[in-house]
Order: structure tokens, then C-alpha cells, then sequence
């Protein structure tokens, strides 16, 4: 895909992270910085600081509402950094673009490394594991009221891929996401401040995720803002190739990217996670002039 000029940027610096998750007239985006050496998206791009903060800066500058700064490769089989290492990765880069006004989340599921970069001025923490992969996270983001990402998750991605297994993963998902709400709230989780997320790729095979993407809407109704991640991730790599083929590099998978922000937008979705941010602020234009021409009724097909 050729390049895309950015849009002027929108007025991100005047909403805080609370007033962020109350935005219902437009899906937000949120610019990924993977901060690691073996992300599947990126991996090794940004790795350097002053690269991964100058990537930070491009991702506002088109247009981002939300930088995920992350330390920690999620992809399958991906071994863990130590806390050392993965704290050394991420808190200048968080400090550098709260520093340039941005709203930063943290990707992390470590307390230490949630500390640390909320220290260094991250709004809000987003844990792949939902508060299951470190049993003091859920404490402390309760203590501290702040807003927290909690995405379906079956375990590390060590062996995830071998927990992909669902009678019916669309109503499974939903349900496991409404437990571990209701377990977060339970534990202290301001229910105002609670993003839920499906966890696409997260011990998902490629129908899991297309039935997950077909059934939008469905997630919508359990309540909450919702963040979809389909950026780049592998099941869209695979359209259009053969059986056994190898799948389109993650670096093609931008259309196929902006595509599936275009549902989310059309199911009401509160944000999407991804890393082409020009291109996903492009085609939410396109979705937002359309609503902004609607009757006052809901239109038939438009989810907010
Ligand atoms: N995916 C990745 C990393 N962090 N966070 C949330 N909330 N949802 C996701 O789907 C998600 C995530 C893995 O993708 P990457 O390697 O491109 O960051």
C-alpha cells in the first residue's frame, strides 16, 4: 500500500485517559510501540530507544488518540524478558512521550513495570492477561483508580496456542470476559475505568478469530468499552494465499488491517489497537462522515 500523508492531527492532548474511555461518538485509535526485539508485527524495528521514541512520535503524529509502549513479545512460543529488562525498554520511552503531551498505556503484565511507567506518566495499564499473570496487579490498579485493559487470555504464549480450544468461542469468549470483569470488579476495579479486550491470536486459531471479528457487535453488548487488536496479526496474512502457503509479511497486512477497523467502528467498538495508524485514521473518516450524516435515529447497521 503507498504511503498515506497523515490527517492533522486531531485534539488528543485535551482528553485524559478517563475522559478518553467515556468517547462513544468515534472509535479512538491507539498506535502500537512494541519496544522488543521478536514481535511478530514489528519486532526488532523500534527495539532501540531513540527509534522506538521517534516511532512514538510518528504514531501521534498521524493521528493516534492512545501509544501502547510495550516490552514484552507476545507472539506464540515468545520467551519472557526479566522485569530488569523489560523496565529498561519501556520507561524512557514513556517518559518521552508523556513529556510531547501524548496519552500513554502501558502493555505490560508485570506490577513493577505498570509502577514504573505510571511513574514516568503512562494514564492507563493494558494486560494481555487480564490481571492473571501477576496476582498483584489487580491491587494496585484498584488502589490507584486507573483505567485498565483486561483481554480474554488462557495463559503465556509459551504453550497458548495449545489452550485453543472452544465448544463455541464466540460464546466462551463472552463469557470468560464477563467472569474475569466480574472477578476484577469484585477485587476492587472501578467498572467505569474497565476496557475489555477479545484477545485475537491469544489461543485463537485463524477461525476463532473470524468468527471473534463476525460477532463484533455481540461484544459491544457486554457493556463495556471494547478494544479490538487484529493489527497485522497472522490470520490476515493468510487471505488470499494458498493452503500451506506461508502468509503475507506482517509489514503487508496493513489494508487488511484497516478493514477490520472499519468493522469495529461499524459494531461501535470503543478503540482499535494498531501499528499503520495513518491508515486506520484514513478509513475511520470515511466511517465518521458517514455517521455524521445519519438521521438522529440510529441508522440500520451503525452499532453505537
Ligand atoms: N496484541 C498484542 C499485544 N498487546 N494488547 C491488547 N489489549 N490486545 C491485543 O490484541 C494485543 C495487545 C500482540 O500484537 P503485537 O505484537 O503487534 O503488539
Amino acid at each position: 500500500m503507498a504511503p498515506m500523508t497523515a490527517p492533522a492531527p486531531r485534539d488528543r492532548t485535551a482528553l485524559d485517559a478517563p475522559t478518553l474511555l467515556g468517547v462513544r461518538e468515534r472509535t479512538l485509535v491507539m498506535g502500537v510501540v512494541n519496544v522488543t526485539p521478536d514481535s511478530f508485527s514489528d519486532g526488532g524495528e523500534w527495539f532501540e530507544q531513540d527509534a522506538a521514541i521517534a516511532h512514538g512520535r510518528e504514531v501521534l503524529a498521524a493521528g493516534a488518540d492512545i501509544v501502547d509502549v510495550g516490552g514484552e513479545s507476545t507472539r506464540p512460543g515468545a520467551a519472557r524478558p526479566s522485569v530488569e529488562e523489560e523496565l529498561r525498554r519501556v520507561v524512557p520511552v514513556v517518559s518521552a512521550l508523556v513529556g510531547d503531551g501524548a496519552v500513554v498505556s502501558i502493555d505490560t503484565m508485570r506490577v513493577e513495570v505498570a509502577r514504573a511507567a505510571v511513574d514516568a506518566g503512562a494514564a492507563m495499564v493494558n494486560d494481555v492477561s487480564g490481571g492473571q499473570a501477576d496476582p498483584d496487579m489487580v491491587p494496585w490498579v484498584a488502589a490507584n483508580r486507573l483505567p485498565y485493559i483486561a483481554m480474554h487470555w488462557r495463559g503465556h504464549s509459551t504453550d497458548m496456542q495449545s489452550r485453543a480450544v472452544y465448544d463455541d468461542v464466540v460464546e466462551d469468549v463472552c463469557r470468560e470476559l464477563a467472569s474475569r470483569r466480574d472477578d476484577l470488579v469484585r477485587a476492587g476495579i472501578d467498572e467505569d475505568l474497565l476496557v475489555l479486550d477479545p484477545g485475537l491470536g491469544f489461543a485463537k486459531n485463524a477461525d476463532h478469530n473470524w468468527a471473534l471479528m463476525a460477532a463484533l457487535p455481540v461484544l459491544h453488548d457486554l457493556g463495556h468499552p471494547i478494544l479490538l487488536g487484529a493489527s497485522r496479526k497472522t490470520f490476515l496474512g493468510r487471505l488470499g494465499r494458498d493452503e500451506g502457503a506461508a502468509p503475507r509479511p506482517a509489514s503487508e497486512r496493513d489494508v487488511e488491517t484497516a478493514a477490520t477497523s472499519v468493522m469495529a467502528a461499524m459494531a461501535g467498538l470503543w478503540c482499535v489497537r494498531v501499528h499503520d495508524v495513518a491508515s486506520t485514521v484514513r478509513v475511520l473518516s470515511v466511517v465518521q462522515a458517514a455517521l455524521d450524516h445519519a438521521p438522529a435515529d440510529e441508522p440500520e447497521g451503525l452499532d453505537r
